[in-house]
């Protein structure tokens, strides 16, 4: 039996009576995993660089193991940028490579920029037009569901590759099971923690990791989803939001 955990944390009160996010975590755990795992959520909604949370909302509940599909997981490359220009131009042709118009590419950064206060979720763009597509507002569309299959495993393997902030963990594996939908063309997110300045662009066929793609001390971040044109929305945000994905590799 597996186990999905669940935290949010907000400063001002719960989110839906208009706390700041503070911070989110879940992960998919067998049951002796799952005291420690809470232990260290709690720490983190304590401890997190937007600030100490007041409101923490913790889940515990049972997956449905006849519902599980495994994906795997993206192979990753790093790219070194000077500063935020340089990254920027980076993700643009690494966005353009994926297929995505020059449009949306533009209007992506606009979007990501715009913000005033962080989305929860993810904003999805038309990958043509630029259009964005979901009308959920500053709630966004939050992925949800999945984790790594082999923590322990997966934790040494970025380890040898120096890469040993969670941020990455968890991105990773957001970004795995996002890009493995038919209908996302790419994904474009850098943080909305203020001490972390590196960004991602994620497509089919790889996570690529890109060092500077905002300033350090800046609260904006997000996520954008480029789509298809053509997709099936409500299909997209059902898997998105509610297929339990495992997501296997990252072996030494
Ligand atoms: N689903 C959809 N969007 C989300 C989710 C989710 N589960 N979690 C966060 N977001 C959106 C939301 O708008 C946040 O404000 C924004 O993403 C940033 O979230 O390889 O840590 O958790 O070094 O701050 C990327 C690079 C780190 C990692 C990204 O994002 C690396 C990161 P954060
Ligand atoms: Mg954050």
């Amino acid at each position: 039996m597996l186990y999905s955990m669940k935290m949010r944390a907000a400063q001002g009160g719960d989110h839906k009576l208009g706390g700041m996010h503070i911070s989110g975590a879940e992960r998919i755990l067998a049951e002796n995993e799952l005291l420690a795992t809470a232990n260290a959520m709690i720490m983190r909604a304590f401890k997190h660089s937007r600030g100490k949370a007041d409101f923490i909302n913790l889940k515990i509940e049972a997956v449905d193991d006849n519902n599980l599909k495994y994906v795997k997981l993206l192979p990753i490359v790093t790219h070194e940028s000077a500063n935020l220009v340089a990254g920027r131009a980076i993700a643009a042709k690494l966005l353009k490579q994926s297929g995505v118009s020059d449009k949306a590419i533009c209007r992506g950064f606009d979007l990501l920029d715009g913000l005033v206060t962080s989305m929860r979720g993810a904003m999805l763009v038309d990958a043509v037009s630029g259009k964005r597509l979901d009308d959920l507002t500053m709630r966004g569309v939050r992925v949800s569901n999945m984790d790594i299959a082999d923590a322990q495993q997966f934790k040494c393997w970025l380890r040898q590759q120096n890469l040993t902030d969670i941020h990455v963990r968890e991105a990773m594996v957001l970004a795995t099971k996002v890009a493995f939908h038919p209908d996302v063309v790419a994904e474009l997110c850098w943080s909305d923690d203020p001490e972390y300045i590196t960004g991602y662009v994620a497509d089919k066929k790889a996570y690529q990791r890109i060092t500077r793609l905002k300033e350090l001390g800046n609260w904006q971040g997000g996520r954008i989803f480029f789509i298809r044109p053509t997709a099936n929305l409500k299909n997209l945000l059902e898997y998105l939001e509610q297929q339990t994905v495992l997501v296997v590799g990252g072996e030494a």
